[in-house]
């Protein structure tokens, strides 16, 4: 049998198009190296945010038409970009010495009731998790079917208060140079930040996840607590988020800052408006067989009905 030896530089998911595909090339190999850093530190699983479980599936997303993703993939095919450009990265190298438990998230900026929260302790104060079975499409066109655990995010900014003035919400990842090689370089403007009008925030499907399959979150998912936007390309969704800040202007996002042109601020999935550099039309299921992989994208990734009204007056070629 012939027996083929990947090279070094093989990425395991050459067909689909990476987000930061123009990366410089020397930049890019300077990312790759930080394997070897990282094997520095021991491997501690990452398991946090236990607070709720078990929780049970709310049936109004139970989306049973749909095939739910396996749990190995979910977890071994990641963007999370502060462990590794390539998919299957964040899961090897966030899972080194990385500690997402004990985990505090701060709640700041234009609102009544600022708090500091343990995450287990913000759990109970929004009353539980739940489980919601939810599209997830990531710009580059490939999607899956993520069963989450956690609670609305408008659960959270009512605890909060927002003061009239607030108009946005702003999420920030964690921020860690000494333990995660890649924010030590200048390829990104870390930490990691995302945001939402606030009546986007409001919406019933916004979500706050902290966990997946009924599990905690493992650090390659954005443990212990993430964002989920399930009629959003997945970048919107922020990952070990430390800050949520209510804010009166559109917040500087990583994504959009980096190529405004191909990373708009609203990042609604619309199969009408293609990404600079690949269709939008269609997209490749992740664990779904090499022939029926591709499936059409659905405008608002399926959810059109539960928030086009958030749009009224916008116009979504030019507001992407
Ligand atoms: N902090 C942080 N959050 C992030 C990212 C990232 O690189 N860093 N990648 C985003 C992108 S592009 C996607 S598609 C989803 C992927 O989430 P998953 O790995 O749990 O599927 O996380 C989003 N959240
Ligand atoms: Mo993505």
């Amino acid at each position: 049998m012939y027996i083929h030896k990947k090279p070094s530089w093989y990425l395991p998911d050459s067909g689909v198009t990476p987000q930061a595909a123009y990366l410089g090339r020397r930049k890019f190999l300077r990312t790759l190296g930080m394997g070897a850093a990282a094997t520095a530190f021991t491997r501690v699983p990452g398991i946090s945010a236990t607070a709720g479980f078990p929780d049970t599936l709310n049936p109004s997303f139970k989306l049973s038409a749909v095939k739910l993703t396996p749990y190995d993939l979910i977890t071994t095919y990641n963007n999370f970009y502060e462990w590794g450009l390539s998919k299957d990265e964040p899961s090897k190298l966030s899972n080194q010495g990385w500690k997402t438990d004990p985990w505090t998230i701060e709640i700041g900026g234009l609102c009544a009731n600022p708090a500091k929260f343990a995450v287990n302790d913000l759990i109970k104060a929004v009353g539980g998790i739940e489980q919601r079975n939810y599209r997830h499409r990531c710009v580059e066109a490939w999607s899956m079917v993520v069963p989450w655990d956690g609670f609305p995010l408008a659960k959270l900014v009512t605890l909060s208060s927002p003061k009239p003035e607030a108009k946005y919400v702003q999420f920030t990842s964690f921020l860690d140079p000494k333990i995660c090689p890649a924010q030590r370089s200048n390829d990104f403007a870390w930490p990691f930040t995302e945001g939402l009008m606030l009546d986007e925030a409001m919406n019933e499907l916004a979500f706050l996840a902290t966990g997946i399959y009924g599990k905690p979150l493992l650090n390659q998912n954005g443990a212990p607590i993430r964002l989920v936007v399930p009629w959003k390309y997945g970048f919107k969704g922020a990952k070990s988020i430390v800050r949520i800040d209510f804010v009166a202007t559109q917040p500087k996002t990583l994504w959009n800052q980096y190529a405004p042109d191909e990373y708009g601020f609203l990042a609604n999935v619309n199969p009408e408006v293609d990404h600079p550099r690949w269709s939008q039309r269609s997209e490749r299921v992740i664990g779904g067989g090499f022939f029926s992989s591709r499936q059409p994208t659905l405008k608002f990734n399926g959810y059109e009905k539960e928030v086009a009204a958030l749009y009224a007056g916008i116009d979504l070629r030019k507001n992407f």
